[in-house]
């Protein structure tokens, strides 16, 4: 009996050491922004293709499954029609990202670009303030990030 309260500890202490199974973690976004770089180098902006391509944001597939991006989108907060950038065929490798460039340029597996030309009315991301989203084909907002502040480059949306 006298190692009753020895045993009692032990089994007290089995309880605790029970696996706990977390509390359901918040579900990523099958596709999730992981940076929006809105300050294009060099000042002041000139719009030039190299220019418009130095903004850009960054997306990821979070999954473990490679994602068809045909008929995604990407935008920012203004409601202006052709701030829409809409992917083409493209499939997002499992736990790869694709970096949207605002201006002209030849798609890559990696990069693809928006296309936008005409200056410097043609950046999307602002740089004081602006929100990007991700919505699939069927309009479904899948992701979004914001930000508000004109004293860095860019913000990591994680
Ligand atoms: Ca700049
Ligand atoms: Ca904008």
């Amino acid at each position: 009996m006298r190692f009753l309260p020895l045993a009692l500890s032990a089994a007290a202490l089995a309880v605790v050491l029970v696996p706990v199974v977390p509390a359901q973690a918040a579900a990523l976004p099958a596709v999730q922004f992981m940076k929006i770089y809105y300050n294009s180098p060099g000042s002041p902006d000139n719009g030039a293709n190299s220019s418009l391509n130095g903004e850009w944001a960054q997306l990821k597939n979070t999954t473990r499954k490679a994602i068809s991006l045909k008929g995604w989108t990407l935008r920012d907060k203004t409601s202006a029609s052709d701030h829409v950038y809409t992917f083409g065929a493209f499939t997002l490798g499992a736990g790869k990202t694709v970096t949207v460039r605002t201006g002209k340029g030849t798609d890559t597996s990696t990069i693809r670009y928006w296309g936008r030309s005409g200056g410097t009315f043609a950046y999307i991301w602002n740089q004081t303030a602006d929100t990007g989203y991700i919505r699939n084909p069927s309009g479904k907002l899948i992701d979004s990030c914001s930000y508000n502040s004109s004293r860095v480059e860019s913000v990591n949306c994680l």
